[in-house]
This record gives C-alpha cells, structure tokens and sequence, in this order.
C-alpha cells in the first residue's frame, strides 16, 4: 500500500511538474485515463460497484472560487490551481454549477449546450482542470439544465419567430395566456415555469429529447466528464396544471438513463427534485437517475445540529429506513440556493462541527457546498448565498487581485481558509478529519445504518454496520454536559460477546457494551458526555478480536 502511494505521489509529482512548466498559452497535451484505469487506481475507495456511493462531492461556483487573469471572475484554470487544496480536504468528486455560456451571472439560462462560459476560460482550460481533477482521483460533474434555456437561445429566438418556425415546437405554446407562467411571445404565450427569461422546453417534441441526449453523450463520451447534477429535475413535462413529477417526467428519464447509461454505465446523474424525501426519492430511483438530492436529510442535520435535539435527524432517517433503507441519495447541509448553514446557526461554529459531523457519518453521498468547510455565511438574495471563496485575509479574501464581481462577506479576514489550515481547532480541520475518517471506513459510507434511541433527546446515536466493521456513532447536540442517557442496544444484532472500543474520532477511552443474558444492559460508553461531544467508535466484539 505504501509503495503504492509513494509511487502514485512521483507519478503525480511528475505530471504536476510536466503541466505547470508549460506556458499557460499551450496547455499541455492531455488525455483523459479511461474510467477503469482510474478506478483500479484507487482500490480502497471502491468498496461499491458504483463510485459515487463511495464519493464525497463538493460543489463549485466557478465565478466566485477563484480568479487567476485579474478580471474578478473566478475562472477554470483558477479551480485547477486550487485542486490541491480540494484533495488535502478529501473530497474526491466535484459538482461545477453551470458551466455554459449564459445572460445571466449564475448560469442557470443556458445559451450553448456545447461551449462554455468565455468569463470562466476556454474549453482547452476546461479540459486541462478535468485532466489535472482525474489525475487527483477526483471526478467532476455538471450541472445540466434541461427543462429550459435561455430566451435568448437561437432554438428559443427561432421558435419566437412565429408559429410557422421550425423550432416552434421546441417550447411549449399556447394562442391565448393561461396566467402567470406563460408569457407572451411572438403570436402566441410560451410556458416558462421560472420566469420568461427561461421558456421551458417542449419534450413532448421527441427532436428537443434526441437533441438534449445529444448533448449529454458529448459531455460524457467526447469531453469526458463523469456525470450530470440535473436541474429542476421534477419540471421536465407538464401535465395539465401539474408541473412537477409527472408520469411523463419519469417515463422521459427512463429513456434518458437507459441512452447514457448503454454507452457509458459509469456515468452518474444526481437529480435536483427540490424539497424531496425518500418516499419521492424512491420513486426517481432504480431506473430514471442514480441519485436526488434527500432534502429531508438535508433538514434533519441542520434542524438538530441547531435545535439540540435528535428529532430531526432521527425523523429524516427514518423515513428514510422506510423507503430507501440503502440510503442512495445524495445528502447536503445547504445548496446555492439556501441560506448558508452558518448563517442559520448565527455564526456558532458548535453547531457547525455538529451539522457536518451527522452528515458526514450518515448513510448518503455527502455534498459540500463551497466555503462550508470553513463556515462562510451568506443569506439572500440569492448572489450573497454564492458569494467569494475566502482563501486568506487579504484585499478581496484572496480570490482576485482586482475588483471581484461582487464583495467577499463581511468578516472574510477572521474567517478563510489560510487561518484555518493547519489549527486543529479549526473547522476546516475538523471537516478534513471526518472526511478522511469516511474515506477510510467503508461502514461509514456504505455501510446499514441502525438507530439507537438513546433516551435523552439530546443525545444521537446510531451504528454503521457492514461486513468490515461496527461503528458507533455518538453526539452530545447539546450545549451542556449530560451524564443521563444509556443507549439501547436491544436489536442491533450485536454477537453475543464482550466488545472492545476503538476510538477513531473524539478524545477518550470508551469502556464497551457487555452482554448480560439475554439481552444488552442500557450502554454508557462514557459516564460524561461534554457538550457537542462527538464521537466515533469501532466495537469489536471479543470473538472476532481473538481468533481461535
Ligand atoms: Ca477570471
Ligand atoms: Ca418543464
């Protein structure tokens, strides 16, 4: 193993050196590793068939990461710089907000399927970043907003050009208005869901479905990429007044999983369906897109990180027991379009360790919204949720030298990533340990989750169980000390043994839980719990400790 990643460092030392000596006007001559090359590369990551059940993702607004040509614009070639910084945190998957020329800052108005934004770089400075990511073992998806485009689109302005046009049936049209999402045209209303700088697609017009799976295949099989975040995914087609999850919508995935997964089944779709459960999770999954984003789970880590209490993650895990008991969702604290989880927590950086720390220990694809790791704050309007990376304390946070397309927060100078690195005090710290903790510790990721209920609400506790190892996760949500609780171990199909503790996060020897009969007495693995005391603990039975 060693000799393997010293081997892996030289190679990438090597290739660093090779690319960085190369003027920026020529980038060097690239080839992406094909998918299996990358995955045998990484043996101990690929406990599961299908690598994003293995992933930890982080999501990106190019604009605001980090800007290398001086013109307050975060770039490409900005995100390649700071790639570095993404693999010492751990995360190994990146998901890149739209990428595509667009009217708008924020990208979500799409005027090109097949280049991108000139502020962001080339497609040459793109190619190199997805070079440079694959190198790390780092995967990248993109943002693919197919339910509209931009009203300035040439389908869109061909479609406008009257009812006669070509591309007319590309959107959806009607001759009289029929309220407040459809919005008058050229001789005729066109539906836009959003607003109407964003008509929505007609996929009814089987042309508008070969054309989006057109540009999917480019993406994936000719650029690269490992795989979508699909936008407004539950809008695809309207039926009626319904405009969200319609029979139509999922029957359009199928055919759509079924295109992109014959040519490249390796390729990964994470759906958007806003303010989802599981019980509309489980409908999406299997057979339309690989994951949706648990919106519940979501609720939960912030509801009881920031209420002290475990109803709220220990409701969202239910539910999700019910209906999608492998937990194959993508879980989140807060996305670009939220107010950010620190801010929700006033700047209480407790509760900010405790937040990251259930959904980092919890079943699901964790996602990490950029700057969250080191507690960036930000509240509507929407442009302040996505506001600067905060690299360091100079003029701008670091993120440009020049005058950035809008301020860094308030506050950048006690809070950014060159403070940070390195104080093991430091949030950023703690997301880089519980990071690597899940990286190392298939149970974690992939493992079943069982709940205890420890009879404190104060108190989280539950055991991530595979055919590896037994983890006890374990959380003091509260402010204060608590000595009474007991965790109850009754059905958690524990061996009937002595258990040995190992602690791999939080300080501490942990006596272990003794069979006593027939049944486990209640489990104090510690007579004190400090406040947002958190721990994770390796039980291992004393049978399979000691061989015979
Ligand atoms: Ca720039
Ligand atoms: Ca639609």
């Amino acid at each position: 193993m060693l000799k393997r990643i010293l081997s892996t460092l030289l190679l990438l030392s090597f290739l660093s050196a090779c690319v960085r000596a190369t003027p920026i006007v020529a980038p060097a001559q690239t080839t992406t590793p094909a998918p299996e090359a990358r995955a045998a590369s990484t043996p101990e990551q690929s406990a599961h068939e299908n690598w994003w059940r293995d992933a930890v993702f982080y999501e990106i607004f190019v604009r605001s990461y980090y800007d290398t040509n001086n013109d307050g614009i975060g770039d490409f070639n900005g995100l390649t710089q700071k790639l570095d910084y993404l693999e010492a945190l751990g995360i190994t998957a990146i998901w890149l907000m739209p990428i595509h020329p667009s009217p708008s800052y924020h990208g979500y108005d799409i005027l090109n399927y097949y280049a991108v934004n000139p502020e962001y770089g080339t497609m040459d400075d793109f190619k190199n970043l997805l070079n440079e990511a694959h190198e790390r073992d780092i995967r990248i998806i993109i943002d693919l907003v197919i339910n509209h485009t931009s009203s300035q689109h040439p389908w869109f302005k061909e479609a406008n050009s009257g009812p006669n046009s070509q591309y007319r049936d590309y959107y959806v049209w009607s001759e009289t208005s029929k309220g407040g999402k459809w919005h008058e045209g050229n001789q005729g209303y066109y539906f836009g869901l959003f607003w109407g700088g964003m008509p929505d697609l007609n996929y009814n017009n089987p042309a508008v479905t070969a054309d989006m799976r057109k540009v999917a295949d480019f993406w994936l099989n000719d650029i690269g990429i490992d795989g979508f975040r699909v936008d407004a995914a539950k809008h695809l087609i309207e039926d009626g007044d319904k405009v969200e999850n319609t029979p139509a919508t999922h029957e359009w995935y199928k055919g759509f999983y079924a295109a992109y997964k014959a040519k490249n089944p390796q390729a990964y779709t994470v759906g958007e369906v806003f303010g989802a459960g599981s019980s509309v999770i489980k409908s999406y999954t299997g057979d339309q897109l690989d994951q949706i984003f648990n919106f519940e789970m979501s609720s939960g880590f912030v509801n009881s990180a920031n209420g002290g209490a475990n109803s709220g993650i220990n409701s969202a895990s239910k539910f999700a027991l019910q209906d999608m008991p492998d937990f194959n969702f993508a879980t989140f604290l807060t996305n670009h379009d939220q107010t950010r989880a620190m801010s929700v927590f006033y700047g209480k950086v407790d509760k900010a360790r405790l937040a990251s720390f259930l959904m980092l220990t919890s079943p699901g694809t964790p996602f990490i919204y950029y700057g969250e790791e080191i507690g960036m704050q930000g509240q509507k309007p929407d442009e302040d949720l996505r506001l600067p990376m905060q690299w360091n304390s100079d003029a701008n946070a670091g993120f440009t030298t020049t005058r950035p397309w809008r301020a860094p927060a308030k506050g950048y100078e006690q809070v950014n990533v060159a403070l940070q690195s390195g104080d093991s005090n430091s949030l950023l710290e703690h997301y880089r340990r519980l990071i690597a903790l899940r990286n190392s510790h298939s149970a974690l990721r992939t493992g079943e989750m069982i709940l205890l209920e420890p009879n404190n609400s104060g108190i989280y506790a539950a055991l991530r169980v595979d055919d590896n190892e037994t983890i006890l996760v374990l959380v003091n949500l509260t402010d204060e000390a608590i000595t009474n609780y007991a965790i109850i171990l009754e059905d958690a199909g524990l061996a009937e043994s002595a258990y040995s503790v190992e602690t791999l996060f939080g300080a501490g020897q942990a006596s272990g839980p003794e069979r006593s009969g027939e049944a486990f007495p209640e489990y104090k693995p510690f007579e004190n719990l400090d406040p947002y005391a958190m721990f994770v603990l390796k039980l291992q039975s004393a049978a399979a400790a000691n061989p015979e």
